[in-house]
Parts: structure tokens; C-alpha cells; sequence
């Protein structure tokens, strides 16, 4: 246990394992598009990269339309807009921070529902008692990649007149019931930051079987120019560069890769991780369609004897970055703390979750050697987990 770098030991990685170290896909093939964006001088503005971009997701994902954007938080607030969303919107509070604050930015609430502990996704039944009057819509979130019961999400939502909208940041390239997530509710947002598996930099999409509504967000995510000098509607700048789109279409052409590698490392993990008492791993439905993107271990104090929070200092220690994905839960940061004090009660599973999970790293950067050393250290962490409470207690009382 003092060979533990946290005790003064060496870390067992000289250089820090990340959690969303970004795959880059064909360096040479993207210099290619890179210089022909530079010597065409077209660099934005609905160019020729992010139009194929567009009809090769759209294609992917099986829908009628895909306008991509800068980032995906500003396309979840396009899209929230375009589908007329006001007054409360029910929302989990166990994602990224941009789902709330989408919502919020535009002055309507946003409305926590706990989450189901199995999926840490919405848990349906909480969806129907935050209804109000007020309530205009649902935001589903995908978390880690894993698909919400969209069917009793539709249900509720068609029989409540709500409107249904998915946070798919986590879940591009992952399918539900052999149908591709981004083809559910009335239309669904990918986020393609620098952190995910695939990735255009900064960059963000949404996706759509309505006609009507894709050529709302068009002119939405263009201050709502439809021709020279003519604004027909209210807008913004969503719009997503050239390069960004480069960086899109050749991360598409190695998609599979990315996959794989990802599909590897979760397997390798499951196999380490799957038979030590106190930690639970969290699984993929391996008939899906999925990205693997995130590595999610569940921690049991109670087995083991420390805190997900230890764990996490005892794997810093070690330059293993794991994070703390999505702790302490929307409800629990500003302005919805301030605003909502007390919101928590009403969400035990989220709080609870919410200090346990922890993610680890993977992705092109960690292969079964570096799994195996991780694998190690969280075995030793959990069999001394008392002593190292202890020791952590005495060295920050
Ligand atoms: N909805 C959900 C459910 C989301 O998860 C997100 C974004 C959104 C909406 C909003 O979509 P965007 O507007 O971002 O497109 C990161 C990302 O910034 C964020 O995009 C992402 N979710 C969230 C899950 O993770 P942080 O604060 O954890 O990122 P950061 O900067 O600590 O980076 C994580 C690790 O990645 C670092 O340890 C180092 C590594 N890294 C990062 C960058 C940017 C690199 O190695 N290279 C890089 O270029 O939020």
C-alpha cells in the first residue's frame, strides 16, 4: 500500500491517462481537406465540407436532416427555441451542465426529474408527477451513451401534448431497438467537442425527420437570413466552419476504428473490473449499437470501505485522471442551488449516483497494458480500502 503514489510512492503512468483524449483520424487525409479549404477560401458560412458533413450524418443516422453547429450546447438552445419550448421543461439532473443551462438561457425552467438507478437515465414514472401546467416539454439525455426508454418517453409526451427533445451528446453512433439514436422525439442534438470520440474540435448537431422545423434551425443558426438582406426570422450564429466539418468527415471515415478501440478497451476493463466486490462496472447493451465511449464504475463505501471520492485521489495520484462525471448533479450548481435549495429531495437516485460513479479513461490512448496497471490499482485501493481511509484521513484531516 505505500508503493501507492498518493502514500509518496511513484504514480505507475509517468505521463496522465485522460478521460476524452480526442481521436484525430487520418492526419493526412485531413491536411488534405485543411488546404483545400485554405486555397478555396471559402471558411465558413454553409460551405462544401459542412454539406457533406450534413448528408453523410444524416445518412448515418437514417434521418431526413442534420444541420451540424458550433457547439452542441448552442444547437440544444436553437432547438429548444425552434420547437416553441417556455414556461418548465423536465429535465434530468444527472448530466453535463449544458443541458439546464440551455434551457435557463432562455429563461425557462428547468425542471429535475430523478433518474432510474439502473440507467441513470430518466425514470419515466418521476416524469409524469413533475408535469404542470406550465410544463411544455421533456429533454431526455442519453447519458454515457445509453438509450432513455424513448418509447414510454413518446408516450407520456404525445399523451401529456409535450414536446420531446434528446440530449444525444453521448450517443452518437449508438442505436436503440436496431434504430439509430438521433431518429427519436421531435429532434435530437449530438455534441462533437474536442472531448468526445468523435469529434470536429468544437461542433454539435441537430438531427430531424421534420421538415418544418430543420428549416426553422436553419435560418435560426444564421440570424435567420434566407438570401442576401433578407431576414425572415429571429436567429443566431450556430454555424459550424469548415474546418470543423474536415475535421467531421475524416473522423467519419475512421469511425469504425475509434469504435473498436473502445469496444476493445470496455471489454478489457469488463473483464478486469467485473469480479471485484464493492465496484460496479457498467454495461453496454452489446447488441446495440454503441460507441463505448465512457468507462463508468459504480463505488460502494459502504463494501469497500472508501469513497468514490478517495478513489478518484488515490488514481489522480497515479496520473490516472479519472473525473467525476457528473458530479454533484445540475440541481447542486448555480443558479439552480440558489434558485431551488431543495430540489435534491425530490431526487435521491440522482444524489446518490451522483457520488458514486466515476469515469475512467480510455480510447486510442490506453490499450490492454495500461487497463491491466489501472486494474491493479483500483484492486489494491479496494482490498486496503479501510487503511487508506484512514491514511487519507490523517494526511487531510
Ligand atoms: N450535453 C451533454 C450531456 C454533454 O456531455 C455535453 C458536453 C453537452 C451537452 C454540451 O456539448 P458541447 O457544447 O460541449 O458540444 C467536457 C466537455 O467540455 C463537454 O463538451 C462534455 N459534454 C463534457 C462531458 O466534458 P470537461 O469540463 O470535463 O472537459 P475538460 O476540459 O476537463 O476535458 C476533459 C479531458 O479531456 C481533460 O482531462 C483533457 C482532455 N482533453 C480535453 C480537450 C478539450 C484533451 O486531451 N484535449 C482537448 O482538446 O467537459
Amino acid at each position: 500500500m505505500s508503493s501507492l503514489a498518493v502514500f509518496g510512492g511513484e504514480p505507475i503512468f509517468s505521463e496522465k491517462l485522460h478521460v476524452g483524449r480526442p481521436n484525430i483520424g487520418n492526419r493526412q487525409k485531413l491536411l488534405e481537406r485543411f488546404n483545400d479549404i485554405l486555397d478555396r477560401r471559402w471558411l465558413t458560412n454553409a460551405g462544401k465540407y459542412v454539406q457533406e458533413f450534413e448528408r453523410r450524418v444524416a445518412e448515418m443516422i437514417g434521418v431526413r436532416h442534420c444541420i451540424v453547429m458550433c457547439n452542441g450546447t448552442v444547437a440544444l438552445e436553437i432547438v429548444i427555441r425552434a420547437v416553441g419550448l417556455k414556461g418548465e421543461v423536465i429535465v434530468p439532473s444527472m448530466t453535463f451542465i449544458a443541458t439546464a443551462h440551455a434551457l435557463q438561457w432562455q429563461e425557462i425552467t428547468p425542471v429535475f426529474c430523478d433518474i432510474d438507478p439502473k440507467t441513470y437515465n430518466l425514470d419515466q414514472k418521476r416524469v409524469e408527477k413533475m408535469i404542470t401546467p406550465r410544463t411544455t416539454g421533456i429533454i431526455g439525455v442519453h447519458l454515457f451513451g445509453r438509450p432513455c426508454d424513448t418509447e414510454a418517453l413518446a408516450e407520456i409526451a404525445r399523451r401529456r401534448k409535450l414536446k420531446l427533445l434528446y440530449d444525444a451528446a453521448h450517443a452518437f453512433g449508438c442505436s436503440y431497438q436496431g434504430r439509430m439514436i438521433g431518429s427519436f422525439g421531435d429532434a435530437e442534438m449530438f455534441s462533437f467537442h474536442a472531448t468526445k470520440f468523435f469529434n470536429t474540435f468544437e461542433g454539435g448537431a441537430i438531427v430531424t425527420n421534420n421538415d418544418e422545423l430543420a428549416a426553422k434551425i436553419r435560418l435560426m443558426k444564421n440570424f435567420g437570413f434566407a438570401g442576401y438582406d433578407n431576414v425572415i426570422y429571429i436567429g443566431t450564429n450556430g454555424k459550424m466552419s469548415e474546418v470543423s466539418a474536415a475535421m467531421g468527415l475524416t473522423g467519419l471515415e475512421s469511425l469504425d476504428e475509434f469504435i473498436s478501440v473502445n469496444h476493445r478497451n470496455y471489454r478489457e476493463y469488463k473483464r478486469e473490473l467485473e469480479s471485484i466486490p464493492g465496484v460496479q462496472f457498467m454495461t453496454y447493451d452489446e447488441t446495440e449499437k454503441c460507441n463505448y465511449q465512457y468507462i463508468i464504475l459504480e463505488v460502494d463505501e459502504q463494501t469497500i470501505g472508501i469513497s468514490r471520492d478517495q478513489l478518484v485521489e488515490v488514481l489522480h495520484a497515479e496520473n490516472i485522471l479519472a473525473r467525476r462525471y457528473f458530479y454533484p448533479g445540475c440541481h447542486n450548481m448555480e443558479p439552480y442551488r440558489s434558485y431551488f435549495p431543495h430540489t435534491g429531495l425530490l431526487l435521491p437516485e440522482t444524489e446518490r449516483i451522483a457520488k458514486r460513479v466515476v469515469a475512467l479513461p480510455t480510447g486510442t490512448a490506453v490499450g490492454p497494458e495500461e487497463i491491466t496497471a489501472i486494474r491493479q490499482i483500483i484492486r489494491l485501493a479496494v482490498e486496503n480500502g479501510h487503511q487508506i481511509r484512514e491514511r487519507l484521513l490523517q494526511k487531510n484531516p
